[in-house]
């Protein structure tokens, strides 16, 4: 495939200032005429040749200014049109006739069916799947768009922007006119026409403007869509007061439907919603549901300003509208619930996704400069990478400068397509400082690791810290130059509260209101010395994890213990405890590798009963403290010559200790925290629950029995303890009755409902014993799933090759050759999710010499396959790479 380039960028020779688009929807034959007004740009010779994009397309005919085009003027393949000499003027119109079968789209990008309405992806590249166009970014057009169709199978017809007119054609059918006054690029063109129920709310602006707010869903399921719109207002008000932005349209619309590659998409106006980020209620959804569905209606509500009305000049610049928006969710969901517990979640999900793609052959910077496809960057290193950076931009200027540069990019950006250089420069000059060094954040693959060391000086009262950074190109030849790293710190005293110092030196330190101090690390080294120290203080460091970096040696043990009980930031508390019960795990399985029983130090079972004793902490932090780090984690914490068979027990055995050495304290929660009252999704009741799921975790495992989960099971009134029961009751004991029948009692109670049989699916596919491969081969015939629904193969296929590391890493290589098989075959249908699914075996290098070995044969003869996509292709040439 051919490798596109940032350095190769150039503006379009044309631009469009206007694109009226008439549908006329058939399942099969829908017919798409497209009238572009198009314009020579400043400086491009007359008649200089213009190609547009096109993919899969039937061209019908085109027309220049009203005159047809003869085959001498165009040229149509079915992936490019090109108009060999356009009209010398400086405008012309060109009408584009075409025709595309939706019914046939089973890629999910273009116009395609989903539950038998009509319905467009059009982000990356999918907009050229519907007819020919400057399919770029930075090419930006005001929309009008009428609809046509049977008005009885497609009562709904809606597109982006404001309503303009509707009605009848006679013969059956009808038609709908949108109109968008915002010009935007193709990528953010949405349509959907069908059949679905309808939610209304209105929401009014802080300037006065009366929105009106529509979520559709399948009928009956209207109720359902409640917590969304919820989540909704609270997203618009929140944007107004926290960044001063308002919605720009009379109307928001969010529809939700059952087959999408993506979680959901910002199309102008018109959000399109995979349905499980929309539905919810106490019966079918968790707490993390509920959780996943606020963050997702918030994150695409805030693409309307970052992605929309400032989008991206090419897709290199991915990270400027997606690290941001990320930003902006996370910051919406810790001011919602719990700001600790959002952050050491957010850290969990860096490190388990981020941390390793950065680490192994699919490391990218968070600002690729090349790519073959780009549906392939929309990655945990451009999300969530991207995100931490504008996190570092805001721990570096602090809260008003990092507002005032944000000010500046919306003031000065407004409408246009910018780049990370643009973005940067609005911090830089807001608050009157350098960012180039700091830019290389977005250049650089890989995560930079600190080697931080103390020595304190009774006499001199003085305590010096040495910091080293490193960066080991995760790719041959990637540069590694030393980057800006923001280390917000606190020495610690005897109680843990911070120490006051005279005088820093050796590192830039700053000192925002309200906030921790900041070391500013720019050197390969530092040698700071702090003056005036009265005692030997304890360093906390990275608080909040203000940089996405490791740190390899972890501080002193007997430090780790002190801060895990008395550091003031409770993000660096649960950091210091989740390490010392890491160093635990990975002891444990160096001794069950060497055939020893694997067991916890009595330092982290006195530390651990203690946090979990202490009802002074909230409940949802205290679950995450007395969560253990997962296989996944400890396996990417060891590196190489990966035995997950030998991580699991290790695991186990850890937990089972721990487990019987806390019973009482679990049996105590278990019981007190009983529900009260009615199901709330809020974080109150989410933290009480997610509490008192880790208690029954660990009662199971102390008793060695599944009882209480059988119980649980039993007496459960809410999807989040009934799914929880459910699985430990299926991990615990898989072979026994009690299971078997759960697990169809469940089948029976949601078999018509996709997206929570999709539990039922993964909870199976997760169970950590080497049968699973087996299992999940069974489930692919279950009534349920299909081979063709996102969904479905995420929560099988995905849930096994990436939540089961013990089954899907078999020994004999069965896990992989079920992934592999699955891929081929999806691939056929639907790249995008088969190169997705295939990321799963980018750690293969990892694994011990056998399951290494095997893991490779398996890709290899996957590419061998003929008809590989480019997709997948791209995936698999980098992972063998
Ligand atoms: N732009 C693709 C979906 C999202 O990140 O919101
Ligand atoms: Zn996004």
């Amino acid at each position: 495939g051919q490798v596109i380039r940032l350095g190769d960028y150039r503006p379009s020779d044309y631009l469009i200032d206007k694109t009226d688009l008439v549908f006329r929807l058939d399942p099969t034959r829908t017919r798409v005429t497209a009238k572009l007004q198009m314009r020579r740009r400043a400086g491009v010779a007359p008649g200089t040749p213009l190609t547009l994009d096109g993919d899969g397309l039937t061209f019908v005919g085109a027309r220049i200014d009203g005159a047809d085009a003869g085959d001498n003027a165009v040229s149509a393949t079915a992936d490019a049109l090109v108009v060999n000499a356009p009209p010398a003027s400086e405008t012309f119109t060109l009408e584009i006739e075409t025709v595309v079968d939706p019914t046939a789209n089973t890629q999910l990008m273009g116009l395609y069916r989903t539950g038998g309405n009509y319905c467009t992806q059009c982000e990356a590249e999918g907009f050229r799947r519907i007819t020919y166009f400057l399919d770029r970014p930075d090419v930006l057009s005001v929309y009008a768009v009428r609809i046509e169709a049977d008005r009885k199978d497609v009562p709904l017809l809606l597109s982006n922007g404001n309503p303009v007119e509707n009605g009848d054609l006679g013969d059956g059918r009808h038609y709908a006119v949108w109109h968008d006054p915002h010009p935007k690029p193709s990528y953010l063109f949405a349509l959907f026409a069908g059949n679905l129920g309808v939610v209304e709310d209105e929401f009014t602006t802080a300037s006065g403007r009366l929105v009106t707010l529509k979520i559709y869903v399948e009928h009956g399921k209207e109720p359902r869509a409640a917590y969304a719109m919820d989540a909704l207002k609270r997203s618009m008000r929140w944007d107004e007061e926290r960044f001063g932005l308002e919605y720009d349209l009379d109307i928001f619309q969010i529809v939700a439907v059952s087959d999408f590659n993506m979680g959901a998409m910002e199309n102008k106006g018109l959000n399109i919603f995979n349905d499980k980020y929309v539905l919810a209620d106490p019966r079918t959804a968790t707490d993390q549901d509920y959780a996943s569905i606020e963050a997702i209606i918030a994150h695409e509500y805030f693409h309307n300003w970052t992605g929309n009305r400032i989008t991206c000049r090419d897709w290199f610049q991915l990270c400027l509208k997606e690290g941001l928006t990320v930003y902006r969710d996370q910051e919406f969901s810790a001011d919602m619930r719990s700001r600790p517990v959002k952050r050491i979640g957010d850290v969990r999900l860096l490190r388990a996704h981020q941390f390793p793609e950065d680490s192994g052959p699919l490391a990218h910077p968070v600002r690729p400069r090349t790519y073959r496809e780009i549906n392939n960057f929309y990655t945990a290193t451009v999300y969530e990478k991207g995100a931490e950076i504008v996190r570092m931009l805001r721990t570096l200027l602090g809260a008003k400068g990092f507002a005032a540069g944000m000010d500046l990019y919306f003031q000065r950006h407004d409408g246009e397509a910018a780049t990370i250089e643009q973005f940067l420069a609005c911090f830089a000059e807001a608050a009157q400082t350098d960012l180039t060094q700091f830019a290389l954040w977005y250049d650089q693959p890989g995560t930079p690791n600190l080697a931080i060391t103390t020595r304190y000086d009774r006499t001199a009262r003085t305590f010096a810290v040495t910091v080293n950074q490193s960066l080991k190109p995760p790719v041959a030849g990637t540069p590694n130059a030393p980057m800006v790293i923001p280390i917000a710190f606190a020495l610690a005293g005897k109680n843990g509260s911070t120490l006051d110092h005279d005088a820093v030196s050796g590192a830039r330190t700053m000192q925002h209101e309200g906030e921790d101090g900041v070391l500013v690390i720019t050197e390969p080294k530092h040698e700071i010395v702090f003056t005036g120290i009265a005692e030997e203080p304890v360093l906390s460091v990275l608080r909040g994890f203000s940089a996405p970096v490791t740190r390899v040696p972890q501080a002193p043990t007997r430090d780790r213990f002190f801060l895990a009980r008395h550091d003031s930031d409770p993000f660096s508390r649960w950091e210091a405890l989740n390490s010392l019960a890491m160093e635990d795990l990975i002891k444990a399985t160096r001794a069950v590798s060497a055939g020893d029983p694997a067991a916890a130090s009595d330092a982290l079972v006195d530390i651990f009963s203690a946090v979990a004793g202490d009802g002074t902490f909230d409940n949802a932090y205290r679950a995450l403290c007395l969560t253990l780090p997962a296989e996944t984690d400890i396996a990417r914490e060891i590196g190489r010559d990966i035995d997950p068979d030998a991580i699991n027990k290790a695991r186990r055995g850890v937990t089972e200790h721990l487990a019987k050495a806390c019973e009482r304290v679990f049996a105590r929660i278990y019981h007190e925290l009983q529900p009260r009252n009615a199901y709330d999704p809020g974080a109150e009741g989410a933290g009480r629950r997610a509490l008192r799921n880790v208690a029954l975790t660990m009662l199971c495992h102390a008793a060695r029995s599944t009882d209480l989960a059988e119980q649980a099971l039993a007496e459960a009134d809410n999807m989040t303890d009934r799914a929880h029961a459910l699985m430990v009751l299926t991990h615990l004991a898989p072979e026994s009755e009690a299971a078997a029948q759960a697990l169809e009692a469940f089948r029976t109670a949601f078999r018509a409902e996709p997206i929570v049989l999709d539990k039922w699916f993964t909870i199976q596919a997760t169970v950590p014993r080497a049968e699973t491969v087996e299992t999940v081969q069974a489930l692919t015939k279950a009534p349920g799933f299909s081979w063709d629904n996102p969904n479905r193969l995420r929560s099988l296929i995905g849930a096994f090759a990436t939540g089961n590391p013990v089954a899907f890493n078999r020994a004999d290589g069965k896990g992989y050759e079920l992934l592999c098989a699955a891929i081929r075959r999806i691939d056929a249908k639907n790249p995008q999710v088969a190169a997705r699914l295939m990321t799963a075996m980018r750690a293969w290098r990892n694994l011990e010499p056998g399951r290494r070995q095997r893991a490779k044969t398996a890709i290899e003869s996957l590419r061998r396959g003929d008809r590989v996509s480019r997709d997948l292709a791209d995936i698999i040439d980098r992972t063998l790479a």
